[in-house]
C-alpha cells in the first residue's frame, strides 16, 4: 500500500507541475513586450495588436507558406531588406527565442 500511495502523491506532484509551468508559459507569451518597440508600427507585428508574438510569428510562417493571411507587410519585413522570406521569419525566430538580433 505505502508504495501505492508514494506513487500517487509523485504522479500528483509531476501533473501540478506540468501544469504550473504550462501556465506560466502562457502568461509570460501574452505578455512579452519588447523594449524595441516603436510607437506606430512594430517591426514584427504582423497582426497589429502591438506585441511580436507567436501568433506573429505563426502568420509569418503561414504568408510565407502562400497561404491567405492578412498582415501587415511593413512590419513583417523584418530585417528591411524590401522583401519578406524566409530570412524574416528566422530573424523573428531568433528575436522570440532571446537571441542577441537586432529588428530594423
Ligand atoms: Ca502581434
Ligand atoms: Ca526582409
Amino acid at each position: 500500500m505505502k508504495k501505492i500511495r508514494a506513487l500517487a502523491v509523485i504522479t500528483a506532484f509531476a501533473v501540478l507541475t506540468v501544469c504550473g509551468t504550462m501556465t506560466a508559459a502562457a502568461l509570460t507569451d501574452g505578455g512579452s513586450t519588447s523594449p524595441d518597440e516603436k510607437e506606430l508600427s512594430v517591426i514584427g507585428d504582423l497582426n497589429g495588436d502591438g506585441k511580436l508574438n507567436m501568433v506573429d510569428y505563426g502568420l509569418m510562417r503561414a504568408y510565407l507558406a502562400g497561404k491567405s493571411v492578412t498582415i501587415d507587410l511593413a512590419a513583417a519585413d523584418v530585417d528591411n531588406n524590401g522583401e519578406i522570406n524566409d530570412g524574416d521569419r528566422v530573424l523573428m525566430q531568433a528575436y522570440m527565442a532571446g537571441a542577441d538580433v537586432e529588428l530594423k
